[in-house]
């Protein structure tokens, strides 16, 4: 893509509006607009990073055999009556009528329409386990929506639904989702502390939520400093929930049970949270199934969210510095930056069309920028974007055989010789 001919509305400061790096970030970069309280239009850079985030969620989810189907984002209020939670959801839901005057909904969360899918069609045990996922929009009438795609009102969410025959049965099914989010955040170039939590509308009495460490979090966190050096190939989930981690309302020095060496505090954000609350939904909502010797009896089932459109933000808030946003590799909306400094000169315009066309032909996801407009404002910009990779070439190094290569994490620019480059890169991607 050529940046003169894409949509990225790059605003010149920082919006007053936004509180937290990551929220002046996104409107900075032109990834988001927003288009009434806690609700965000998608602009092509934000589309796009959301797009590989939840590529990595959904390929992690397939790998484990949890298979994907599409709920509505409008659902009715009957089957939230049978639960008892559409009286007790309150404000934070949001009600809608239809022409007939029927009492329809926003969904926050879809325990209740699995529950009715799921209790149509499956009766027996021998069908068990059922686990399943969609990735949908889901709308909460937050009391104070803020910092921008952290806590919106209409938010991106993957949500999953595990159906078992019993509470042994069920745990396994919450430990294999355990293990795939850790797996799923340490792919986005995160560290995931995994806490045990409150169940709060969702319900049962076993829940994990997940936070990232971002040194700008909201939450402050005190754990195992184990947590912190976990080999995504070798996870033990009951070894992880036996670490220990707590926010700072739930620590006490005191009463803390590992060694103060052990202990480590960061900063988190919540970026999952997984829930089993036994026979909940299914009792109320009638969703039984018959046992081997069989009795009929309610299916055990646990929910397990994550925040995709949260991830965005949150990932930002992990990886920045004053400049600008510090993509990791594999969430980057592109690997590499071509910055031509000179686009009217003729051998930097031919040298960073060559390199364009090799990484294209190659389909490595690359980014030129082929504006006609001042160095500086193009290296800023470049810095406030943080591609990975930012190939810069200039008139009077590449007239010496050179161009630089700069590392956005590392912020650290060495000269390279013209044909050596493609080599180094593709090493340095291979890394
Ligand atoms: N039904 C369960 C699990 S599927 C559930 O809804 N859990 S939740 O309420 O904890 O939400 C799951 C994840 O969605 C959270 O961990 C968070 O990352 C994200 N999330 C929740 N509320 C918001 C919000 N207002 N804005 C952005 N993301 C949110």
């Amino acid at each position: 893509m050529y940046i003169s001919k894409s949509f990225i509305p790059i605003l010149k400061n920082n919006p007053s509006e936004a509180k937290i790096k990551s929220h002046q970030l996104m409107l900075r970069v032109g990834m988001i607009k927003q288009s009434a309280a806690g609700i965000y239009s998608w602009l092509p850079l934000g589309f796009k990073i959301m797009k590989k985030i939840e590529k990595i969620v959904r390929e992690e989810q397939n790998k484990i055999g949890v298979q994907e189907i599409l709920m509505p984002t409008i659902q009715s209020s009957e089957i939230w009556k049978e639960s008892g939670r559409y009286e007790d959801y309150g404000e934070e839901m949001l009600r809608i009528k239809d022409r007939q005057g029927k009492e329809m909904l926003y969904g926050p969360t879809n325990e209740e329409l699995i529950t009715e899918i799921f209790r149509t069609s499956v009766k027996s045990y021998k069908s068990l386990p059922k686990l399943l996922y969609h990735i949908q929009w889901k709308f909460r009438d937050e009391v104070r929506p803020r910092f921008g795609v952290m806590r919106g009102r209409e938010f991106l969410m993957k949500d999953n639904y595990s159906f078992d025959l019993n509470e042994k049965e069920a745990k396994k099914s919450y430990d294999k989702m355990f293990k795939a989010y850790i797996k799923t955040f340490i792919r986005m170039g995160l560290t995931p502390i995994s806490l045990r939590a409150e169940t709060g509308p969702i319900g049962g009495n076993l829940s994990h939520e997940f936070q990232i460490l971002a040194k700008t979090g909201e939450s402050k966190l005190y754990y195992d400093k184990k947590l912190e050096q976990l080999n995504p190939e070798n996870i033990d989930p009951n070894e992880l929930q036996s670490f220990y981690a707590a926010v700072d309302n739930q620590h006490n020095d005191n009463n803390c049970p590992i060694p103060k060496e052990d202990l480590k505090i960061s900063k988190g954000i919540e970026v999952g949270h997984i829930f089993y609350f036994g026979t909940k939904y299914s009792e109320k909502l009638n969703a039984f199934i018959q046992d081997q010797n069989g009795k009929n009896i309610p299916v055990h089932m646990g929910s397990y969210g994550i925040g995709v459109s949260r991830l965005v933000g949150a990932i930002i808030e992990a990886y920045h510095d004053d400049k600008g946003i510090q993509w990791p590799i594999s969430v980057a909306p592109f690997k590499i930056a071509i910055i031509n400094l000179m686009p009217d000169d003729q051998d930097c315009a031919t040298k960073a069309m060559d390199y364009y066309k090799y990484l294209m032909d190659n389909k490595i996801d690359v980014i030129l920028d082929d504006r006609f407009c001042s160095i500086g404002k193009k290296l800023s910009d470049n810095e406030l974007i943080g591609i990975p990779y930012q190939i810069i070439i200039g008139k009077r190094d590449l007239k010496n055989g050179f161009v630089e290569l700069k590392n956005r994490q590392t912020n650290k620019i060495e000269k390279i010789e013209t044909d050596k480059l493609i080599d180094i890169l593709n090493k340095k991607l291979q890394n």
